[in-house]
Protein backbone atom coordinates (compact mmCIF):
# COMPACT_ATOMS: atom_id res chain seq x y z
CA UNK A 1 0.00 0.00 0.00
CA UNK A 2 1.31 3.32 -0.62
CA UNK A 3 2.25 6.22 1.79
CA UNK A 4 -1.27 7.84 1.25
CA UNK A 5 -2.79 4.95 2.33
CA UNK A 6 -4.81 5.18 5.38
CA UNK A 7 -3.83 3.56 8.88
CA UNK A 8 -6.45 3.61 11.51
CA UNK A 9 -4.81 2.06 14.92
CA UNK A 10 -7.06 0.73 17.83
CA UNK A 11 -7.46 -1.89 19.66
CA UNK A 12 -8.94 -5.40 18.12
CA UNK A 13 -12.14 -4.63 19.77
CA UNK A 14 -15.52 -3.39 18.48
CA UNK A 15 -15.46 -0.47 21.01
CA UNK A 16 -15.21 3.05 20.51
CA UNK A 17 -13.03 3.01 17.32
CA UNK A 18 -15.96 0.42 15.60
CA UNK A 19 -18.42 3.12 14.24
CA UNK A 20 -15.07 4.74 11.95
CA UNK A 21 -14.46 1.03 10.37
CA UNK A 22 -18.07 0.72 9.54
CA UNK A 23 -17.55 4.11 7.78
CA UNK A 24 -14.78 2.95 5.49
CA UNK A 25 -16.51 -0.93 5.37
CA UNK A 26 -19.84 0.58 4.06
CA UNK A 27 -18.11 2.57 1.60
CA UNK A 28 -15.72 -0.11 0.56
CA UNK A 29 -12.97 2.52 1.12
CA UNK A 30 -9.23 1.01 1.38
CA UNK A 31 -7.67 1.18 4.83
CA UNK A 32 -5.41 -0.69 6.61
CA UNK A 33 -5.27 -1.92 10.12
CA UNK A 34 -2.77 -1.24 13.23
CA UNK A 35 -5.05 -3.52 15.41
CA UNK A 36 -3.26 -3.80 19.17
CA UNK A 37 -4.34 -6.86 21.78
CA UNK A 38 -3.29 -6.71 25.20
CA UNK A 39 -0.32 -9.38 24.75
CA UNK A 40 0.76 -6.53 22.09
CA UNK A 41 -0.22 -3.43 24.22
CA UNK A 42 2.88 -2.66 24.62
CA UNK A 43 3.51 -1.94 20.91
CA UNK A 44 1.15 0.61 21.43
CA UNK A 45 2.03 1.95 25.03
CA UNK A 46 6.11 1.65 24.83
CA UNK A 47 6.76 2.32 21.26
CA UNK A 48 3.96 3.47 18.62
CA UNK A 49 2.48 6.07 20.94
CA UNK A 50 5.58 8.18 21.22
CA UNK A 51 7.01 7.19 17.71
CA UNK A 52 4.25 7.51 15.38
CA UNK A 53 4.37 11.46 15.45
CA UNK A 54 1.07 12.12 16.74
CA UNK A 55 0.29 15.39 18.38
CA UNK A 56 -2.22 14.27 21.09
CA UNK A 57 -1.63 10.34 21.07
CA UNK A 58 -4.25 7.92 21.89
CA UNK A 59 -6.08 4.95 20.38
CA UNK A 60 -7.98 5.45 17.68
CA UNK A 61 -5.38 7.10 14.93
CA UNK A 62 -5.74 7.86 11.81
CA UNK A 63 -2.60 8.36 9.80
CA UNK A 64 -2.28 9.22 5.91
CA UNK A 65 0.84 10.18 5.14
CA UNK A 66 2.32 13.31 6.89
CA UNK A 67 -1.93 13.88 7.90
CA UNK A 68 -2.00 12.64 11.37
CA UNK A 69 -5.19 12.87 13.67
CA UNK A 70 -6.63 11.55 16.77
CA UNK A 71 -9.76 11.87 18.72
CA UNK A 72 -12.52 9.31 17.94
CA UNK A 73 -15.43 11.50 17.06
CA UNK A 74 -13.11 13.71 15.11
CA UNK A 75 -11.66 10.82 12.99
CA UNK A 76 -15.36 9.72 12.18
CA UNK A 77 -15.92 13.08 11.03
CA UNK A 78 -13.22 12.91 7.94
CA UNK A 79 -13.99 9.45 7.85
CA UNK A 80 -17.15 10.61 6.37
CA UNK A 81 -15.86 13.62 4.38
CA UNK A 82 -13.65 11.08 2.56
CA UNK A 83 -15.82 8.37 2.36
CA UNK A 84 -18.21 10.88 0.70
CA UNK A 85 -20.77 9.35 3.21
CA UNK A 86 -22.40 12.70 4.20
CA UNK A 87 -26.18 11.07 3.82
CA UNK A 88 -25.31 9.59 7.35
CA UNK A 89 -25.26 12.67 9.32
CA UNK A 90 -28.93 13.43 8.50
CA UNK A 91 -29.66 17.03 7.22
CA UNK A 92 -31.22 20.27 9.45
CA UNK A 93 -32.34 19.65 12.72
CA UNK A 94 -32.35 16.03 12.42
CA UNK A 95 -28.33 16.34 12.38
CA UNK A 96 -28.75 17.22 15.97
CA UNK A 97 -31.00 14.14 17.20
CA UNK A 98 -28.57 11.92 15.17
CA UNK A 99 -25.35 13.20 17.30
CA UNK A 100 -27.53 12.93 20.63
CA UNK A 101 -28.09 9.16 19.90
CA UNK A 102 -24.36 9.38 18.25
CA UNK A 103 -22.80 10.74 21.37
CA UNK A 104 -24.68 8.81 24.11
CA UNK A 105 -23.85 5.47 22.23
CA UNK A 106 -20.57 5.98 21.91
CA UNK A 107 -20.06 6.91 26.09
CA UNK A 108 -22.49 3.67 26.55
CA UNK A 109 -20.54 1.12 24.55
CA UNK A 110 -17.36 2.80 26.86
CA UNK A 111 -19.72 2.08 29.83
CA UNK A 112 -20.21 -1.25 29.24
CA UNK A 113 -16.95 -2.24 28.36
CA UNK A 114 -15.84 -0.84 31.88
CA UNK A 115 -18.51 -2.36 33.55
CA UNK A 116 -16.71 -5.71 32.52
CA UNK A 117 -14.07 -4.96 34.21
CA UNK A 118 -16.06 -4.43 37.38
CA UNK A 119 -16.97 -7.03 39.68
CA UNK A 120 -19.41 -8.08 42.46
CA UNK A 121 -21.63 -5.69 44.11
CA UNK A 122 -19.82 -2.06 41.94
CA UNK A 123 -20.48 -4.40 39.30
CA UNK A 124 -24.11 -5.24 39.75
CA UNK A 125 -24.85 -2.11 40.92
CA UNK A 126 -23.25 -0.08 37.61
CA UNK A 127 -25.76 -2.33 35.53
CA UNK A 128 -28.48 -2.12 37.43
CA UNK A 129 -28.37 1.37 38.18
CA UNK A 130 -26.32 2.77 34.67
CA UNK A 131 -26.41 0.73 31.96
CA UNK A 132 -29.72 -0.89 32.52
CA UNK A 133 -31.61 2.76 32.62
CA UNK A 134 -29.44 3.93 29.37
CA UNK A 135 -30.28 1.28 26.78
CA UNK A 136 -34.18 2.15 28.30
CA UNK A 137 -33.93 5.23 26.53
CA UNK A 138 -32.26 3.38 23.47
CA UNK A 139 -35.31 0.91 23.42
CA UNK A 140 -37.75 3.62 23.71
CA UNK A 141 -36.29 5.70 21.08
CA UNK A 142 -36.54 2.76 18.66
CA UNK A 143 -39.73 1.20 19.03
CA UNK A 144 -40.47 -1.23 16.47
CA UNK A 145 -38.41 0.30 14.24
CA UNK A 146 -35.43 -0.89 12.59
CA UNK A 147 -33.54 2.46 11.99
CA UNK A 148 -33.62 5.44 14.40
CA UNK A 149 -34.58 7.95 11.83
CA UNK A 150 -37.01 7.95 8.78
CA UNK A 151 -35.98 3.87 8.03
CA UNK A 152 -32.92 4.74 6.38
CA UNK A 153 -29.13 4.04 8.28
CA UNK A 154 -27.66 6.77 9.97
CA UNK A 155 -24.75 7.56 12.09
CA UNK A 156 -27.17 6.49 15.33
CA UNK A 157 -27.95 3.34 13.71
CA UNK A 158 -24.06 2.86 13.70
CA UNK A 159 -23.59 3.77 17.16
CA UNK A 160 -26.27 2.22 18.77
CA UNK A 161 -25.22 -1.22 16.74
CA UNK A 162 -21.69 -0.88 18.67
CA UNK A 163 -22.90 0.13 22.07
CA UNK A 164 -25.90 -2.81 22.16
CA UNK A 165 -23.75 -5.78 20.36
CA UNK A 166 -21.09 -5.09 23.32
CA UNK A 167 -23.85 -5.15 26.02
CA UNK A 168 -25.68 -8.53 24.28
CA UNK A 169 -22.40 -10.58 24.14
CA UNK A 170 -21.10 -9.23 27.55
CA UNK A 171 -24.17 -8.61 29.52
CA UNK A 172 -26.51 -11.12 27.45
CA UNK A 173 -29.01 -12.11 30.71
CA UNK A 174 -29.73 -8.42 30.91
CA UNK A 175 -29.74 -7.66 27.27
CA UNK A 176 -32.81 -10.16 27.02
CA UNK A 177 -35.14 -7.56 28.66
CA UNK A 178 -35.16 -5.49 25.43
CA UNK A 179 -34.33 -8.03 22.86
CA UNK A 180 -37.93 -8.09 21.31
CA UNK A 181 -36.66 -4.40 20.24
CA UNK A 182 -32.94 -4.62 19.84
CA UNK A 183 -33.10 -7.95 18.06
CA UNK A 184 -34.63 -6.73 15.09
CA UNK A 185 -32.55 -3.85 15.10
CA UNK A 186 -29.29 -5.83 14.90
CA UNK A 187 -30.46 -8.28 12.49
CA UNK A 188 -31.17 -5.48 10.01
CA UNK A 189 -27.62 -4.08 10.45
CA UNK A 190 -25.85 -7.32 10.38
CA UNK A 191 -28.03 -8.09 7.37
CA UNK A 192 -26.72 -4.93 5.19
CA UNK A 193 -24.39 -6.91 2.44
CA UNK A 194 -21.38 -4.89 2.83
CA UNK A 195 -21.57 -5.55 6.95
CA UNK A 196 -22.63 -9.11 6.72
CA UNK A 197 -18.91 -9.53 4.12
CA UNK A 198 -17.16 -7.59 6.97
CA UNK A 199 -18.19 -9.23 9.62
CA UNK A 200 -17.62 -12.51 8.21
CA UNK A 201 -14.15 -11.20 6.99
CA UNK A 202 -10.27 -10.94 9.20
CA UNK A 203 -10.73 -7.25 9.18
CA UNK A 204 -13.49 -7.17 11.98
CA UNK A 205 -12.00 -7.89 14.92
CA UNK A 206 -14.60 -10.03 17.80
CA UNK A 207 -15.26 -9.47 20.63
CA UNK A 208 -12.99 -12.15 22.71
N1 LIG B 1 -11.51 11.09 23.70
C1 LIG B 1 -10.77 9.99 23.12
C2 LIG B 1 -10.69 8.87 24.13
C3 LIG B 1 -9.79 7.76 23.61
C4 LIG B 1 -9.62 6.63 24.58
O1 LIG B 1 -10.09 6.67 25.74
N2 LIG B 1 -8.96 5.58 24.10
C5 LIG B 1 -8.78 4.39 24.87
C6 LIG B 1 -9.50 3.22 24.17
S1 LIG B 1 -11.21 3.57 23.88
C7 LIG B 1 -7.32 3.99 24.93
O2 LIG B 1 -7.01 2.85 25.25
N3 LIG B 1 -6.40 4.91 24.65
C8 LIG B 1 -4.98 4.60 24.64
C9 LIG B 1 -4.17 5.49 25.53
O3 LIG B 1 -4.73 6.07 26.48
O4 LIG B 1 -2.97 5.56 25.31
C10 LIG B 1 -11.45 9.52 21.83
O5 LIG B 1 -12.69 9.64 21.72
O6 LIG B 1 -10.76 9.05 20.93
Amino acid sequence: MSSNTITLGYWALPLRGQPIRYIFELAKFPYQQTLYTSATASNWFGKDKQELGLDFPNLPYLIKGDFKITESQNIVNYAIDITKQQHLLGTGQKTFKIDNIRFFCDELTSKVFLATRKSGEEKTTEINNVLIPKFKYLHKQLGNNVYFFDNKLSLADIFAYTAINVFKLKFNEEYQQFSSTFDPFMKNFEEIPLIKEYHNSDRYPKMP
